[in-house]
């Protein structure tokens, strides 16, 4: 998934700990929402939510109508500024040059456990984590990985203990990665010794 170049998310700004936007930036997020919001309802319907998301990303129409019936867990037909907001942070974290997805289900691993348990059941299984893998750019290979690494218990499902983990492991693995490179770049910028002297 991507962002399409010159909307108002690509305007915005993501903090990198938190996975949340500045508090002037959930303001204008807020007077968006209220443009979108033509019926004045404080909500949006999956309609408007559709539009929303072919205007600002590449998803199909399939994945957005799938987005929408995740976040409006509670079946209303309709999604408040708290979805709409999770939703965006969801679409910026994704994008290339923040490439936050990992940090995101960290910070927010309560929520997305949430939002992936499609079914409710209180646990994530490898179809749920599948139909929505393209939403946190989880590779196939990888969703393979998770569960034989992850799925403690055995019952080819994550709870949230098992879920947590998976999401503290991410995070150490990217961290490591970012090591790594900033390890490369030092010694790239050190000269090499020269002969003895
Ligand atoms: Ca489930
Ligand atoms: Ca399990």
């Amino acid at each position: 998934m991507r962002l399409k170049p010159g909307c108002l998310l690509q305007f915005l700004y993501l903090d990198k700990i938190y996975c949340l936007l500045s508090v002037r930036n959930a303001r204008a997020l807020a007077e968006y929402f209220q443009l979108l919001d033509v019926h004045k309802k404080n909500t949006l319907n999956d309609l408007q939510v559709y539009h929303f998301l072919h205007y600002v990303t590449d998803l199909t129409k399939e994945q957005i109508m799938l987005v929408f019936d995740l976040l409006d867990w509670n079946a209303t037909g309709e999604l408040g500024f708290d979805e709409f907001y999770m939703l965006v942070c969801i679409l910026m974290a994704h994008e290339k040059q923040n490439h936050l997805e990992k940090q995101f289900i960290y910070q927010h691993s309560g929520a997305v456990f949430e939002l992936l348990d499609m079914d409710g059941g209180h646990t994530v299984g490898p179809r749920e984590f599948q139909a929505t893998r393209f939403l946190f750019n989880i590779k196939k290979q990888e969703l393979e990985k998770i569960f034989k690494d992850f799925d403690v218990s055995g019952d080819e499902q994550l709870n949230y203990k098992e879920f947590k983990m998976f999401t503290i492991f991410c995070i150490e693995r990217q961290q490591k990665k970012e090591r790594e490179k900033k390890k490369k770049r030092l010694n790239a910028e050190i000269p090499e010794p020269s002969g003895p002297d």
